[in-house]
């Protein structure tokens, strides 16, 4: 089946909707048992009189229980906890140059994708906010077969080598005796590795700054990790990253926040991907590509390789080739986003491996996981796995077959089915790995050129503004404080201290410790006999000590689309204010709420009768980007006595977001604990201090709140006026 082209509408995997039925529309339909008998009674077993034994014999009963009994699937060994959503990918700037791959090169076709939003460690049922990596896996269901490109919203990782795997995850896994912590790195057992696998040490920057704690799936980015290869049709290669990069920006929320809200909403970032698209404002993505000629291999003064390095986008620009949006959500969480299998061997014609040891260890991981996830080897056949390319091949039968293969040959050649399926040659888009010379000894070594675990550390460290540089210290003060082995705390300020000296020293300063005198260089995961001089980084031309890319100080700040904002009131609020402010949010694409403390309705000061939203038991301020309240004698004597809309505002101040009060509501404001923080002047005029905005004017104070609210936060003010909330 063809991709739909562009200007009909978005195309699905329409093979999904074979097996559908639809709850909601199967109108006068009986219930029947899955054999197709129409069931009189589901709701009373069978007995032997009605206070007698229930009957063996009742077979509605049995069938019932035996599918409930059956349900759970193994959940994902990684990757437990996911939401997903369907979409279309778009190509705008064709790369015929650099791929052959078709979806690639035609601008005309949109490609259904299929995207999976995960944490790493815990499990299904854990939290959205842990701080952790977040996987971002794509299924393009392409012309010419899935590619999937399974990656994280982190451009490196942990490990070097696939076969460390298994290590990297069973210690930050809760530890097997108690099962304690749950989708937590905060424990002994994963810093115990992490210090001692020195090559961990970059990852570890990123997994301690704020990209683990991303405010929205909608607002991250997304990297394919490992360096790839793209094939044109002339047979030449070239060395390819691939990159997301969010229309919204990339956006954190601050730890204290993070975690709250697992306790308020722990399900906040799927609530907010499934709000999103449900409201129509569909989340979207450029896809970007750096790519590298092959001559430039070895240009750099890491390893392309290497998957603990990333290429400074200062070096090699990100190129912005396409565009994927996501407009619309499953239909079924467990025939979807449960049953989705991806695969980075899932590829096409005009892409290709590279020998990164990290991405061929991959390679055999991930069917051999959905053998036991999903069951056997037909989960190609699960409607959402299904490619919209035709399938033909001679594999047959096993657990859970769903196609009838007909006809007698099943081997190929054959004669008997007329040669039947045919392989195709390059000419008819026939997969053809790329032919790279391989001359080596088999050996269980690492190159030398991976020996280097620490310029990229300090690099991307250098790179973070200052309050992103704070937020990391507080994190390893944070994840090392809950670390109960002091020789492994140790060990990481060591580590730390390699990185950047006053980074270690301030984390040092936290845990109440002294940083051991340590040789200049100590690489705990290199071969005990490796030449020292073999792991200082070579400096070449180009080399950068800061990438202001890594940054997220420097993102996209133009726009509050989708930002959610809570409007305090109460009886006797000032409906114009309200009104005039709620209305120019909604103009800008915001999403808001009228939070009052009870639910149904609240009388204006004029008598309009104003509906509201949320009350203030159900909600808190870290489900929100940005608090306002309107004034109104009586709606802001209610509000001043009211605990929980004072801690709301209290929490919005210490998470640095913005906050806007009109006419008399400064008096809510100032029975708050940043109260005497708030700009001396009361005059008519609009103040705006560090996000905070007072004013008369409902139409200015709205202008500068929509500006504020833009720059997402305020993180200036968080440590000079921090509070308690
Ligand atoms: Fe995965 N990974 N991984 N991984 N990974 C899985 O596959 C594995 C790695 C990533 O939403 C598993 O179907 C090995 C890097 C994502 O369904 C498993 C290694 C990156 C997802 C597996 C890695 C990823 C997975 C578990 C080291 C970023 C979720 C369930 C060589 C580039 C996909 C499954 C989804 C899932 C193995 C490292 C991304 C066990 C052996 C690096 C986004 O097969």
């Amino acid at each position: 089946m063809p991709n739909k082209k562009a200007g009909t509408e978005p195309a699905d995997n329409e093979k999904i909707k074979d097996l559908s039925i639809n709850t909601e529309t199967a109108d006068g339909q009986f219930m029947t048992t899955n054999h197709g008998v129409r069931i009189n009674d589901d709701q009373n077993s069978l007995k032997a009189g009605p206070r007698g034994a229930t009957l063996l014999e009742d077979f509605i009963f049995r069938e019932k229980m035996t599918h409930f009994d059956h349900e759970r699937i193994p959940e994902r060994i990684v990757h437990a906890r996911g939401s997903a959503a369907h979409g279309v990918f778009k190509l705008f700037k064709p790369l015929g140059e650099f791929t052959k791959a078709g979806f690639l090169n035609d601008t005309e076709i949109e490609t259904p994708v299929f995207v999976r939003f995960s944490t790493v460690a815990g499990s299904r049922g854990s939290s959205d906010l842990a701080r952790d990596v977040r996987g971002f896996a794509v299924k393009f269901y392409t012309q010419e077969g899935n590619f999937d490109l399974v990656g994280n919203n982190m451009p490196v990782f942990f490990i070097q080598d696939s076969i460390k795997f298994p290590d990297v995850i069973h210690a930050v896994k809760p530890e097997p005796h108690n099962e304690i912590p749950q989708a937590a790195s905060a424990h002994d057992t994963f810093w115990d590795f992490v210090s001692q696998n020195t090559e961990s040490t970059h990852m570890i920057m990123w997994a301690m700054s704020d990209r683990a704690l991303p405010r929205s799936f909608r607002m991250m980015e997304g990297f394919g990790v490992h360096t790839f290869r793209l094939v044109n049709a002339e047979g030449v290669a070239c060395f390819v990253k691939f990159h997301w990069k969010p229309l919204l920006g990339v956006h954190s929320v601050a730890w204290d926040e993070a975690q709250n809200i697992s306790g308020k909403d722990a399900d906040f970032h799927r609530r907010d991907l499934y709000d999103a698209i449900e409201n129509g404002d569909f989340p979207e993505w450029e896809f970007g590509v750096q790519i590298v000629p092959e001559e430039d291999e070895h240009k750099y003064e890491f390893d392309l390789l290497d998957p603990t390095k990333l290429i400074p986008e200062e070096l090699v620009p990100v190129m912005r080739i396409g565009k994927m949006t996501l407009n619309r959500n499953p239909d079924n969480f467990f025939a979807e986003t449960e049953q989705v299998a991806f695969h980075i061997g899932h590829i096409v014609p005009g892409i290709d491996f590279t020998n990164d040891p990290l991405l061929q260890g991959r390679l055999f991981s991930y069917t051999d996981t959905q053998l036991s996830r999903l069951g056997g080897p037909n989960f190609h056949e699960i409607p959402i796995n299904r490619p919209i390319a035709p399938v033909h091949n001679n594999q047959r039968d096993g657990i859970h077959r769903m196609t009838i293969n007909k006809g007698k040959s099943s081997y190929n050649p054959n004669t008997t089915g007329g040669g039947c399926p045919f392989q195709a040659g390059k000419m008819d888009g026939g997969f053809t790995s790329y032919a790279e010379k391989i001359d080596a000894n088999k050996i269980r070594e690492r190159s030398p050129s991976f020996f280097d675990h620490f310029s990229q550390a300090t690099l991307f460290f250098n790179s973070q503004s200052d309050p992103e540089k704070n937020h990391m210290v507080d994190a390893l003060r944070f994840e090392l404080g809950k670390v109960e082995t002091e020789a492994i705390r140790l060990r990481m300020l060591m580590v730390l201290n390699q990185v950047d000296k006053g980074l270690a020293a301030q984390v040092a300063y936290g845990l109440g410790m002294h940083i051991p005198e340590t040789p200049e260089l100590i690489n705990l995961s290199i071969p005990a006999d490796a030449d020292p001089l073999s792991y200082q980084p070579v400096k070449k031309e180009g080399s950068l000590t800061e990438s202001p890319a890594l940054s997220m100080a420097n993102t996209i700040k133009d726009s509050i689309r989708t930002r959610k904002i809570a409007i305090l009131a109460a009886d006797g609020v000032m409906e114009a204010e309200l009104t005039t402010v709620k209305n120019s949010l909604l103009a800008q694409g915001a999403m808001v709420d009228v939070i009052a403390p009870r639910l149904g309705t609240i009388t204006g000061a004029t008598s309009t009768q104003i509906t509201v939203d949320k009350s203030l038991l159900t909600v808190a301020s870290v489900l929100y980007d940005a608090v306002y309240v309107p004034g109104g004698a009586n709606s802001v004597a209610t509000l001043e006595a009211e605990a929980d809309a004072i801690h709301f505002l209290n929490e919005a101040y210490k998470h640095c977001k913005a906050i806007a009060a009109t006419g008399d509501a400064l008096q809510v404001l100032e029975a708050t604990y940043f109260a005497k923080k708030l700009p001396e002047d009361n005059s008519d005029a609009t103040v705006m201090r560090e996000g905070v905005i007072i004013g008369t004017d409902a139409g200015n104070v709205a202008k500068q709140f929509i500006a504020a609210i833009a720059q997402h936060r305020f993180w200036e003010r968080e440590k000079p006026r921090k509070i308690p909330a």
